[in-house]
């Protein structure tokens, strides 16, 4: 875990290199800060079951076991990425891990996944399906029909709001009748929990519990992971809606990186010298993968019409 937040952590700040460069079209919102989440919670599937991912989602995608030169390579636009460079940064799916896609529309995980649930439940699996989205997406309307299908069908979806406390540039508290996300799972009549989103640990065990649950016919979950984005919405917002105390804050006492490498030091898990060479070996892969993507040709023009869903 330790190993796959720093992957994440790195991928990120490579992004933000390779955006700023100019090296690659659309937008780029980073997950630095939030990688407790998909990594806690990635952890605790198969990799038969199905996650649903947001505008956010390089983080979900690299948890569920995306490989990072086609995740690169997707993001510069080329052909050797996991939509053969259609996609971008905001589309990446890749079916053979049970990553259902990245989606670009708030919210727009919530049919996917339930969906994916009522399938594996009509074909008599037990997979479960994970719908990551953010506290903004809990105010989208078709939150509450698929949550509410989801508890009277008893299916095995969980849903995981990324409370980073900010939807683009609006405080959460500013448009959210509830102090707390979770609490709604009670009108919807299924299970709710609350996680420390920087502690990847906890949101393991939150989630596994849920994923038991779910595998034995228990029906579906809300879990509420609190988090906090470390950079802006997208790499050019200089975020100047929040305090930099409040950032400060965070960066300095809530970095998941640093909690769960304190905690493995503590349990003499690993040494800080073993942390650092994870680092560097995570910060070798990364730039080969940049370098990988920035080789890899784009797709041809003919190409333009192949593998997508309307012409
Ligand atoms: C249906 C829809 N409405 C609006 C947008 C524009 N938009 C993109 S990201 C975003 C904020 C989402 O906030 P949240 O769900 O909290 O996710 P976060 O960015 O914090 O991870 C908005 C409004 C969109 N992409 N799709
Ligand atoms: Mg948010």
């Amino acid at each position: 875990m330790y190993r796959k937040m720093v992957e994440i952590r790195k991928f990120e700040e490579h992004v933000w290199d390779v955006y700023t460069r100019g090296w690659m079209p659309g937008l780029a919102h980073l997950y630095i800060g939030e990688e407790a989440v998909a990594t806690g919670a990635c952890s605790a599937l198969r990799d038969d079951d199905y996650i649903t991912s947001t505008h956010r989602g390089h983080g979900h995608c690299l948890a569920k076991g995306a490989r990072l030169e086609p995740m690169m390579a997707e993001i510069m636009g080329k052909e050797a990425g996991y939509c053969r460079g259609k996609g971008g940064s905001m589309h990446i799916a890749d079916m053979s891990v049970g990553n259902l896609g990245a989606n670009g529309i708030v919210g727009g995980g919530f049919g996917i996944a339930t969906g994916a649930a009522l399938s594996a439940k009509t074909r008599g699996t037990d997979q479960v399906a994970v719908c990551f989205f953010g506290d903004g997406a809990a105010n989208q309307g078709i939150f509450m029909e698929t949550a509410n299908m989801a508890s009277v069908w008893n299916l095995p979806v969980i849903y995981l709001c990324e409370n980073n406390q900010y939807g683009e540039h609006t405080p959460f508290q500013a448009v959210t009748g509830v102090d707390e996300i979770a609490d709604r799972a009670h009108g919807f009549g299924m299970e709710g929990t609350r996680v420390d989103g920087s502690d990847a640990l906890a949101v393991h065990d939150v989630v596994r519990h849920a994923v038991e649950r779910a595998r034995e016919g228990g029906g579906p979950t809300l879990v509420e992971a609190l988090t906090y984005r470390f950079r802006g919405h997208h790499v050019g917002d200089a975020a100047p809606y929040r305090t930099k105390e409040e950032l400060e804050w965070w960066m300095s006492n809530r970095d998941p990186i640093e909690l769960l490498g304190r905690e493995m030091r503590r349990r003499r898990i690993a040494t800080q010298a073993q942390l650092d060479e994870v680092q560097t070996e995570t910060e070798t892969a990364v730039v080969a993968a940049v370098e990988f993507a920035r080789q890899a040709p784009y797709p041809e023009p003919e190409q333009a019409f192949e593998d997508v869903y309307s012409e």
